[in-house]
């Protein structure tokens, strides 16, 4: 792996870590309002799949997304702000952590509704195929949402029109407190796809650099023209679904065990191995997320709330109404 992106892999991941942590903090001191759903435990699928992506993709993800949001270059400030409700965040401050959007990266969501995400991903891949752009869409979504029938439409229509877009599940074998074997029928969720002659496999979602290298494949499979790809990443989340849950339903030795595959620590461990960066060079992107969130909670916390509630919620109401009695 060259040097550059190792470094770039490395930092990304920590700030991921150190940015959720400093949310659960504002969270349990009240600065942060509504849900907030945490990606500890996931870094290496957000990271080694955006990572493989390029920067004209789009990306569309669910309500975990701050860490997508940071790797795709909404700076550390505007998640957090938006995170806090401030004007200065991504959304305006009205979306919060659930709605991180920014239309001019690319960055379409962040969204509340369970398999939300698969209906918006293929509407912007069939504009991709019909303007003939390069682009590909990056459409992620949990176990759970396998389970949804917007899920099955969605990779019907993806196939047939043969739509530019890759399907990232982030299997992390839980659908809040349901274990997948409880929840669906089938468990190893890139199967799902050959009902629809979409290709898929699944990988090692604690292991960033296989992801990275799953994603490269897949994303020159969707570029070539073949339609759609599925690329289930196993993984796991460290704490519970949001902070509203305490996650009893698992015991302390099964998230012992899958802490002990630390996605972070096994990079470290690989970077050292294979020799692709200094331990001052790790020691130094360290500083810098640790600088960089501190620099977003202070933003965050200086920014000031929306002042025009009103504002983007509704279109031009009175034309509209002007438009139904004409
Ligand atoms: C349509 C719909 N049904 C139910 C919910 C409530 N809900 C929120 S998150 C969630 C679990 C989803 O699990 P999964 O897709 O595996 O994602 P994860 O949270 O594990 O990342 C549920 C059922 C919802 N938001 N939308
Ligand atoms: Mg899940």
């Amino acid at each position: 792996m060259q040097r550059q992106l190792a470094r770039q892999i490395y930092y990304d991941m920590v700030l991921a870590r150190l940015f959720e942590q400093a949310a659960a903090e504002q969270y349990a001191q009240g600065r942060i309002a509504g849900f907030l759903h945490l990606y500890p435990g996931e870094e290496a699928v957000a990271v080694g799949t955006l990572r493989a992506a390029d920067t004209g993709d789009y990306v569309v993800s669910t309500y975990r997304e701050h860490v997508h949001a940071l790797v795709w270059g909404i700076t550390p400030e505007a998640v957090m702000a938006e995170l806090f409700g401030k004007a200065t965040g991504c959304s305006g401050g009205y979306g919060g952590s659930m709605h991180l959007f920014d239309a001019q990266r690319r960055f379409l969501g962040g969204y509340a509704i369970v398999g939300e995400t698969f209906p918006v991903a293929i509407g912007v891949g069939y504009w991709l195929r019909l303007t003939e752009a390069p682009d590909a869409v990056l459409c992620y979504f949990g176990d759970g949402a396998a389970n949804q029938g917007t899920f099955h439409e969605s990779l019907n229509m993806a196939a047939l029109w043969k739509l530019p877009v890759l399907f990232v599940c982030e299997n992390n074998h839980y659908q809040i407190g349901t274990e997948i074997h409880r929840h669906t029928a089938v468990p190893e969720i890139h199967r799902h796809g050959t009902a629809y002659g979409i290709p898929g496999r699944r990988v090692d979602g604690m292991d960033v650099v296989a992801v990275y290298e799953a994603t490269r494949m897949a994303l020159e499979h969707v570029r070539a023209g073949n339609g759609p790809y599925l690329l289930e990443c196993e993984t796991y989340r460290y704490r519970g679904h949001s902070m509203a849950d305490p996650g009893a339903y698992r015991s302390a030795l099964e998230v012992a065990e899958l802490r002990a595959r630390d996605p972070i620590d096994g990079f470290r461990e690989r970077v050292r191995r294979e020799g692709w960066l200094e331990q001052a060079e790790l020691e130094q992107a360290e500083s810098e997320a640790r600088a960089a969130v501190e620099a977003a909670v202070k933003f965050a916390e200086e920014s000031l709330e929306p002042t025009n509630l009103e504002q983007d919620v509704y279109v031009q109401p009175l034309d509209l109404y002007d438009g139904a009695k004409a």
